[in-house]
């Protein structure tokens, strides 16, 4: 981005005196500092205090607990980021919370409409009222970004560093969503059938506002994300087609019909890893 401005700085409008040119790292690496401190914290991470992944604060009784449901295929290097950072920065939040990772086993294509799906049933077993449904790749860089759920669904993800922190689109739900398990079994859950990357969370949109829901958001200062970079999964070439019938398949295609060929629970420290072949 400071390439960018540099680059296109019209010369003809410079003004002209003595002072030395602006500078403006501080500024746009301002998340980028943000999170080189968190990562060296994470350098120190224990485990302290989490156990299968959840962790409830000592001094006070949290208003909230809440299962942050990741999706997940074959991106280590990102989950191992992740998983301290997210813990991290949880920890401080006064909120009960525990995470699943929900890891697609298998090199069908990616289907993660049906993987939120599996461990929105596991977390709605569990008692869990407030289900926050996360990308493996987006660490949240404002401690004022509450993780709970509203009364009404909550696009956490707002802004994001990969989109120089604007909102690309109004409907926008995808990267990280908090929502009730409530709304969640209302709306049905995600569709099972976007196969591949892309319009999962379109669909799942459209589900919101045919069900009369708003989608909140914090102000942008308090949503910010960065991104990690990583290989998208194959887009799914027939997306606009299955969004064009959603609201009608919507009833009869969701939580309520969830098939897989097998589904495992294992609790390890950190998380909960919830296996899935499709
Ligand atoms: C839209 C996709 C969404 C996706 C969003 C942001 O175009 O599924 O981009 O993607 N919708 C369709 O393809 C219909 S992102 O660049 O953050 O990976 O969530």
């Amino acid at each position: 981005v400071n390439d960018y401005l540099y680059k296109h700085v019209n010369p003809n409008l410079k003004l002209v005196n003595t002072k030395a040119e602006c500078k403006y790292d501080d500024i746009l690496h301002h998340t980028q500092l943000t999170q080189v401190r968190e990562m060296k914290k994470m350098l120190n991470f224990t485990p302290k205090g989490i156990m299968n992944g959840s962790f409830a604060p000592e001094e006070c009784n949290p208003a909230m607990s809440v299962a942050i449901l990741v999706t997940y295929r074959n991106r280590q290097s990102q989950l191992d980021v992740f998983i301290p950072y997210i813990h991290t920065f949880l920890r401080k939040q006064n909120i009960h919370y525990k995470i699943y990772v929900i890891e697609q086993q298998d090199d069908k294509p990616w289907n993660k409409g049906l993987l939120y799906n599996i461990g929105a049933k596991q977390a709605i077993a569990e008692k869990f009222p407030c289900l926050i449904l996360h990308d493996v790749d987006l660490l949240p860089l404002d401690h004022s970004n509450l993780y709970v759920c509203l009364n009404q669904p909550r696009h956490m993800s707002a802004s994001i560093d990969k989109f120089r922190f604007v909102l690309i689109y109004n409907t926008l739900v995808g990267g990280v969503l908090a929502i009730t398990s409530e709304h969640y079994k209302l709306l049905n859950g995600f569709s099972n059938r976007f196969l591949g990357w892309g319009g999962e969370d379109d669909d799942f949109a459209s589900r919101i506002s045919a069900n009369k829901l708003d989608i909140l958001r914090f102000p942008q200062h308090m949503a910010r994300y960065t991104m990690l970079r990583h290989q998208q999964e194959p887009e799914n070439s027939a997306r606009y087609a299955i969004m064009l019938d959603g609201r009608r398949r919507a009833a009869s295609d969701g939580l309520g019909s969830v098939a897989f060929a097998s589904v495992g629970v294992r609790p390890q420290r950190l998380y909960t890893l919830i296996t899935v072949r499709v």
